[in-house]
């Protein structure tokens, strides 16, 4: 292997860290620094991820590499469809220092814990020092958020976000926050209104680069989950900025009172829809918020959806963040509750007969996107209910969204879902029967099955699985404060309301067919 002493330093950029003030590139110079972009093979299949996801992460990476040239960098990319690519991040940055005699290589931390292991390899097998710097694209540094949490008995969403907003002074007067409370979520939950009609997303025309990768896509990944013809996620940050500018202009207003609805065929309604370009660093999280908050104070937007959107981002996202790398190795393999039903067929088919999960699926496999209470509260919920087993769920998850990656989707499926973490994340686990579904959508009133309906045929299955569910985890949740309540109403129902509860549930449960393997790990 060929190293000079005198060589360029090598930066690998990931895919999910296009940003030009990533950390490994602060303190480089373009007349002595090779920036390398890999498309590999491992990355692409690890899960066999949604083909919309591979579409976006191929399109973003091409489109970024030529920002960077502009802008005067030397970039080094290396196309999947290369004879000579070794196919995983080890063995291109391997033949990289090679081919460039590079005397360093420079990495911004990864996302995830698996590329993390990964790349600390490279401190022991590459022949020269490899530096891994931290992400300054978080709002909280990994260390405060352990600084945060260590002696905390509880180790709660709220308080977190609280120490955020201080740090970060977004709605903040002086110590106080603006308004006088801290949150404004008891404004925020209006169900949906008939006739609804959120405003359209902006459109992303497929320019030639995307165009290539698609055809790309649609071939070598053609098993994969996942529909490509309504492509039209922002690949550059150009577009990123349209979609943000859309979305604080025209949703940002409702968001926050209709965040938790849920209307069938209306995709998006008033969230930002701006997840995978977060994520995937087209746009600054922090620049968002603060750009959301001018929208409050200049009274084009009310505090309440500004409020409960800043806190999405700068409290869930980061709480989330830092729960996982708090948690990992161990969150992967948790299953607090001793859940193993196998994922059941119908979340790749999307074939059911219960409305709300088949709608949830089919806009899962069209737009790579479901928004966040359709993936908590039905998809989330039924895996909850049914007892499904959370490493399926969770691999399921993180083929299936754009903005899927380990780091955000683990802790959302294994914490606030499935409470496979034994409620390290959440108070308690969100549960919930046919009713709130019911409150929150108009998916009830034309599904083959009947929400007011307890038991027996035709009854809604989340009304008996969310008995079955309490049920079944009794000795693990009824001492719950949370729970009380439900566990009280359990134990003061009748004897045979409570069996016929039961037999609806496994009569139900035993008509699930599991589903194939295949569709996320070959
Ligand atoms: P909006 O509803 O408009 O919210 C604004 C922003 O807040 C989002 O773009 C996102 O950056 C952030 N946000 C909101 N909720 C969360 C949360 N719980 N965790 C982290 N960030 C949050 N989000 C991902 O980015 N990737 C995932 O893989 C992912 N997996 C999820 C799995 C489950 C089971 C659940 C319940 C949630 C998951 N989420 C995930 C969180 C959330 O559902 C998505 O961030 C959101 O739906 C993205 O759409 P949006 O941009 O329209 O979000
Ligand atoms: C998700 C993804 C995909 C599908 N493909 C690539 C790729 O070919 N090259 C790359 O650099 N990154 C890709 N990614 C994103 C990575 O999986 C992500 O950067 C790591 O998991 C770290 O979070």
């Amino acid at each position: 292997m060929t190293v000079s002493a005198s060589g360029p330093v090598l930066v690998p950029i990931l895919g999910d860290q296009l940003s030009p003030d990533i950390s490994s590139l602060a303190d480089r110079k373009p007349d002595d620094t090779i920036i390398l972009l890999m498309e590999v093979a491992e990355e692409t299949t690890y899960v066999r991820h949604h083909k919309a996801k591979i579409a976006l992460m191929l399109s973003a990476m091409r489109h970024f590499a030529e920002e960077l040239r502009v802008a005067g960098w030397t970039v080094d990319y290396v196309k999947l469809d290369d004879p000579a690519n070794t196919g995983s991040f080890t063995g291109e940055v391997t033949r990289a220092v090679d081919r460039h005699g590079a005397r360093g290589v420079q990495v911004t931390e990864p996302g995830e814990w698996r590329v993390r292991q990964a790349i600390e390899h490279w401190r022991r097998d590459l022949p020269v020092r490899v530096r891994i710097l931290p992400d300054t694209r978080f709002i909280c540094p990994l260390p405060d958020f352990y600084e945060w949490a260590a002696g905390r008995k509880e180790l709660r969403m709220e308080w977190f976000y609280r120490e955020m907003r201080r740090k970060t002074g977004l709605l903040m007067e002086g110590d106080k926050p603006v308004g006088g409370r801290w949150n404004f979520d008891a404004e925020n939950r209006d169900g949906p209104k008939s006739g609804l009609q959120p405003p359209a997303l902006p459109a992303f025309k497929p320019d030639a680069v995307t165009r290539d990768v698609l055809k790309l896509v649609s071939t070598r990944f053609a098993k994969h989950f996942g529909s490509l013809e309504k492509f039209g996620w922002p690949v550059t940050r150009g577009q990123a900025k349209t979609a943000r500018d859309d979305f604080l202009k025209h949703r940002l207003p409702l968001f926050g009172k209709y965040q938790d609805a849920m209307v069938a065929e209306q995709d998006f309604l008033f969230h930002a829809v701006l997840s995978p370009a977060i994520n995937i660093g087209l746009l600054d999280p922090l620049d968002l918020c603060r750009r959301a908050e001018t929208e409050w104070r200049e009274g084009r937007a009310p505090l309440e959806a500004v409020e409960g959107f800043i806190r999405q981002i700068i409290g869930w996202r980061e709480y989330i963040r830092g729960m996982y790398w708090l948690e990992m190795p161990d969150l992967a393999d948790a299953n607090g509750l001793d859940a193993t039903r196998p994922l059941p067929d119908f979340y790749w088919t999307g074939e059911t007969d219960m409305r709300c999960l088949a709608d949830c699926v089919r806009t899962t496999r069209d737009n790579a996107y479901a928004h966040h209470i359709q993936r908590l509260m039905v998809l989330g919920n039924f895996a909850l209910l049914a007892g499904l087993k959370p490493q399926d769920v969770a691999d399921w998850y993180l083929v299936v969204y754009a903005d899927a990656f380990e780091w955000v989707e683990l802790p959302n499926v294994a914490g606030m879902v499935l409470h496979a973490d034994k409620g390290r994340l959440a108070s308690k686990p969100y549960a919930a029967s046919g009713a709130y579904i019911d409150r929150m959508s108009d998916y009830c009133g034309k599904c083959a099955f009947n929400v007011k309906k307890k038991t027996g045929e035709g009854a809604c299955p989340f009304n008996a699985l969310y008995w079955h569910f309490l049920d079944r985890n009794e000795k693990k949740l009824s001492d719950y404060h949370r729970l009380a309540q439900p566990y009280a109403t359990w134990r003061r129902m009748a004897e045979d309301k409570r069996a016929a509860y039961l037999e609806s549930a496994e009569a139900f449960l035993a008509t699930l067919t599991p589903a194939q393997t295949g569709w996320a790990r070959a």
